[in-house]
């Protein structure tokens, strides 16, 4: 069990803070805690109240997602890039970020599919809006997705190409990860654990998420986070579910802490 902390407690605190969603694994959090837990990196977790007001947090990061993460009285970071530059900027080794220049503008690139705005993870939110506003669903149900999708942009048009978008990512992704396994490298980049690993293991939550056992989650969150969409289910390849167990399996802890 995670003791967070309130952030106005964490405000004022010295060293690494990290602002997190308690009780859900969300890809953004879950990205976060992984390079953390790679790096060996000590912080304080702080709680975000799930798309509560938060003032404190809106005061000090001048906005109210999560993960924020702030070091020492640097800016606090909101962004999942400047989240992952901290870190590596904290604890250079082990490297997720490739040395080399076009590994490194590729892993970025790549990266941003997942993480960045109209991302995988940013479309497979808006696949989830739109089928938790569904007429049939409960009203508390409707009115938290409804919120959800207020906060991130959610429109028909963006529903409507959310599908298409996560397979794109998904083929693209499946095919890298063969190639690399018909090359004998175990990771997305080739040969070597990079921060892409992580992102892909934390988005594949919102495919499937990890059992129960190692993932503990309300009956709605876990049904929210399954993909139950045609399209999205086509294009996941076995291999992309099969590299976030071994990630899993070989570099993190399980059960999440959440
Ligand atoms: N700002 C982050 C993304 C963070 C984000 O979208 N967080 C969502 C995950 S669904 C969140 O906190 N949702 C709950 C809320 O807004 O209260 C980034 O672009 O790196």
């Amino acid at each position: 069990m995670t003791d967070y902390i309130d952030v106005e407690e964490a405000l004022d605190l010295p060293g690494l803070r990290v602002v997190l969603t308690p009780g859900i694994p969300g890809p953004w959090s879950e990205s976060a805690k992984a390079i953390l837990q790679v790096k060996g990196l000590e912080y304080v977790p702080a709680r975000q109240d799930v798309l509560g007001p938060n003032p404190a947090l809106r005061r000090w990061s001048g906005q109210t997602s999560a993960p924020v993460a702030a070091w020492e009285d640097e800016p606090p970071r909101s962004n999942w890039l400047e989240q992952l530059y901290l870190f590596e900027r904290l604890a250079p080794e082990p490297r997720l970020i490739p040395a080399d220049f076009d590994a490194r503008v590729e892993m970025l690139g790549l990266a941003n599919e997942l993480m960045g705005d109209d991302s995988f993870i940013a479309a497979r939110r808006h696949i989830m809006v739109r089928d938790f506003t569904r007429p049939e669903q409960d009203p508390e149900t409707r009115k938290i997705f409804t919120a959800l999708g207020d906060k991130y942009g959610y429109s028909a048009e963006a529903a409507a190409q959310a599908p298409d978008r996560c397979a794109e990512i998904l083929q693209h992704f499946a095919a890298r990860l063969n190639r690399m396994r018909d090359h004998g490298g175990n990771y997305l980049m080739g040969n070597h654990l990079t921060a892409l690993d992580l992102y892909w293991a934390a988005s594949a939550a919102l495919i499937e998420p990890l059992p129960q056992v190692n993932c503990s989650m309300t009956p709605l969150f876990r049904a929210v986070y399954t993909n139950t969409d045609p399209v999205v289910a086509q294009a996941t390849d076995p291999a992309l579910m099969e590299h976030r167990d071994f990630i899993y399996d070989q570099h993190l802890v399980l059960p999440l802490q959440l």
